[in-house]
């Protein structure tokens, strides 16, 4: 007869947008997962079942595993088989790298590491991040033989409001710092996850998931760059892209307020610092997407500038459509910029949040619904194309000033 392998047992530090959705999947399929996160709150939340963060199924699967008794948490890592770490690697000020999560993450774990034991570093990372975890392995734990230990790399590349889907369905690169780690890793991967699984270098690895979202950070750079030229040229930057695209070898992305999140907009910065010569294209396009929040002020307060006491609704405070996410938001830096500059009434709408952010309160913006926005304002600033919005009519929208950052007129019915 026949015995199923043995799941191993998995820590994953860090339980964010990508450590708890994985460590809430791996649960439900059966591993024994102990999730570590320096927030006791964060932690209390997870042991009642709850979640702290928004995301598409992500409720009922940490409900399942928790009450399955299949995923535990705690603010301390514990033995175990395979530690996963997904943790922030944002960056300083001057773009550099910031690793000191993944260090303190890994110091700790450190502590209860066995021979044979799984490293996989999940976290977006500069190349040479995973070599360092090795070395930060070693000095906290010279006991142990260093080829004792597998250590790779594996990013996430999982889209925000897709995450549980993503997880399992995507390609996944996996690169050990040897061969027998990039093995190990590979197996660990193809035991959950239906996409291939992709074995390379840890280097070769970290580099991939920097160019992935270089390659969409420079191509939105583009479409960026595009929108100002239209508007120089009083041409519809919508309908010209939609005519280009229909070359079979073209695919223009979408301009919008700028670009968000904690992904897109920082990773690029990685391997800027790594080769800032080689770099030029690159850095060019990320100041044509940070410089694009200004570019839609600039439009309100010129429209602005024509009525006495212009009310101005913003639709759309999160970094993208149908996410509750407000970090590293252009939109919401552009509702703060214009209340900032008191340039009129301030009316900020986002049906995903539940209240305004302080900021906002205390530069006296005005929370409101849809409804209510669309009879009061003047100048409509399409900041966000979430679904609600989209059930507007072309011609309710019309009969306003609009500023259009992100294409939700050529969206509407
Ligand atoms: N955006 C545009 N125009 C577009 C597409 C996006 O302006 O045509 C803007 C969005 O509005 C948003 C920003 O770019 O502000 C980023 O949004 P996104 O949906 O492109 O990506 P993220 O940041 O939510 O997730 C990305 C994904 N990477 C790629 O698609 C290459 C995801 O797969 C990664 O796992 C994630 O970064 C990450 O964690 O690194």
């Amino acid at each position: 007869m026949s015995t199923a392998p043995k799941r191993p047992t998995v820590n994953v530090l860090g339980l964010g947008y990508i450590g708890l959705p994985t460590a809430s999947l791996l649960a439900t399929r059966g591993y024994q997962v102990h999730g570590v996160d320096v927030s006791p709150d964060v932690v209390a939340t997870i042991n009642q079942g709850d979640i702290h963060i928004v995301e598409p199924e992500l409720d009922v699967l940490v409900r399942s595993a928790v009450h399955s008794g299949q995923l535990t948490a705690a603010t301390e890592p514990a033995p175990a088989d395979v530690f996963l770490i997904a943790v922030p690697t944002p960056f300083k000020d001057g773009k550099q790298p910031d690793l000191s999560y993944v260090e303190a993450a890994t110091r700790s774990m450190a502590q209860v590491l066995e021979p044979g034991n799984l490293v996989i570093l999940e976290s977006t990372s500069p190349v040479g991040t995973t070599e360092r975890v090795a070395e930060w392995i070693a000095a906290a734990r010279p006991d142990l033989s260093p080829d004792t230990i597998h250590i790779a790399h594996c990013p996430e590349r999982v889209l925000p409001g897709r995450i549980i889907q993503e997880l399992v369905d995507n390609d996944r690169v996996v690169g050990g710092l040897n061969d027998a780690a990039t093995e190990a890793a590979t197996d660990f991967y193809r035991a959950f996850v239906s996409g291939e699984v992709l074995p390379t270098t840890a280097r070769t690895a970290e580099m991939a998931k920097l160019t992935e979202n270089t390659f969409r950070d420079v191509n939105i750079a583009l479409a960026n760059e595009l929108s100002l030229i239209c508007d120089r040229l009083d041409i519809d930057v919508w309908r010209l892209i939609e005519l280009a695209n229909r070359h079979p070898r073209v695919n223009v992305l979408q301009p919008g307020p700028g670009v968000g999140g904690h992904c897109i907009a920082v990773d690029p910065w990685f391997i800027i610092d790594s080769a800032p010569e080689q770099s030029q294209l690159i850095r060019t396009a990320r100041t044509v997407n940070d410089a694009k929040p200004d570019h839609v002020v600039a439009q309100v307060i010129s429209r602005a500038e024509r009525l006495r006491d212009p009310v101005i609704a913003c639709l759309g405070l999160a970094y993208k459509p149908d996410v509750d996410d407000l970090r590293e938001s252009p939109a919401l830096r552009i509702t703060e910029s214009l209340a900032e500059r008191g340039v009129g009434r301030i009316l900020a709408v986002e049906p995903y949040a539940e209240s305004m952010p302080h900021r906002l309160k205390e530069l006296g913006a005005e929370w409101t619904n849809l409804q209510d926005a669309m009879q009061e304002a003047d100048i409509l600033v399409a900041l966000v194309a979430h679904r609600p919005f989209r059930n507007l009519s072309a011609a309710q929208v019309q009969a306003k000033m609009v500023v259009d950052a992100c294409g939700l007129l050529k969206q509407l019915g």
